[in-house]
């Protein structure tokens, strides 16, 4: 048997012309990224570019998400679709010098963790994954996706669950623990594990299931690291 291709290198032909820095938030969903990126808005040198998921929940009329939620199957594709274009805005918004600009999950966590959980659950047809996957292809090898640093916020599924519980967002009133036990690991597998191929920038594993005083703490003593003396 011919033995398996390797995946192409992230550094194919993309264009260097960045000057500020990119941070990438990741973690769970519930994990506590807004809570993180919230912290940083009080420095004028970091621009923070929040998910937007008010987009999603009304695209001409259509709330994406939800559709999503009732009917994985049926409207995954063109959800994660909606969400890599929304992750690529933010990846090639400008970078001012002497900035950071920090994004709350990114076009990696798309591919690597949802599209791959649609992937392995088999919620995703075979031809659906393919053209979603040909779009991510295209998009590293010709835009600047580029980061410095990834910060991953990293909670248990149990932790997750009762955040999700509490902020109480109706779409994922249907959401069980198995698919946050999935993404779990699926984040793992990504940023601890190094099974998902070479990462784009080091990374910063944050315990997220302390409490959110406790949480504010050590965010506030890695702020400098985070901000590499920017601001
Ligand atoms: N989502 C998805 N596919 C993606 C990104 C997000 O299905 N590629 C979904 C999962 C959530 C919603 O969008 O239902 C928003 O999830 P996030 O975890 O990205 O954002 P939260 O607001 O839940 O983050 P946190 O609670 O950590 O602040």
């Amino acid at each position: 048997p011919s033995p398996t291709p390797s995946p192409p290198r992230l550094e194919v032909n993309r264009p260097r012309t960045r000057t500020g820095k990119t941070v990438i938030v990741e973690g769970n969903i519930g994990s506590g990224k807004s809570t993180f990126l919230n912290y940083f808005r009080r420095y004028k040198n970091v621009e923070v570019l929040k998910e937007p998921v008010d987009e999603w929940k009304n695209i001409a009329g259509y709330n994406a998400l939800d559709l999503m939620y009732k009917d994985a199957k049926r409207w995954s594709a063109a959800f994660e679709c909606l969400v890599t274009l929304s992750m690529l805005k933010h990846h090639a918004s400008s970078k001012r010098p002497h900035t950071l600009k920090m994004l709350e999950r990114s076009i990696y966590s798309t591919r690597h963790c949802f599209m791959e959980n649609l992937r392995e659950s088999q919620l995703i047809p075979s031809v659906d994954y393919s053209i979603l996957k040909e779009y991510h292809k295209w998009i590293d090898h010709h835009e600047d996706i580029q980061v410095d640093l990834i910060v991953y916020l990293r909670a248990s599924p149990e932790t997750c669950v009762q955040r999700m519980k509490k902020r109480n967002r109706s779409e994922e009133a249907g959401v069980p623990l198995e698919y946050l036990q999935t993404l779990h690991r699926l984040h793992d597998d990504w940023l601890l594990h190094g099974k998902r191929g070479e990462l784009p920038a080091p990374v910063l594993v944050l315990d997220a299931d302390k409490d959110l005083p406790e949480l504010q703490e050590d965010i506030a003593s890695y702020s400098h690291d985070i901000l590499g003396g920017l601001a």
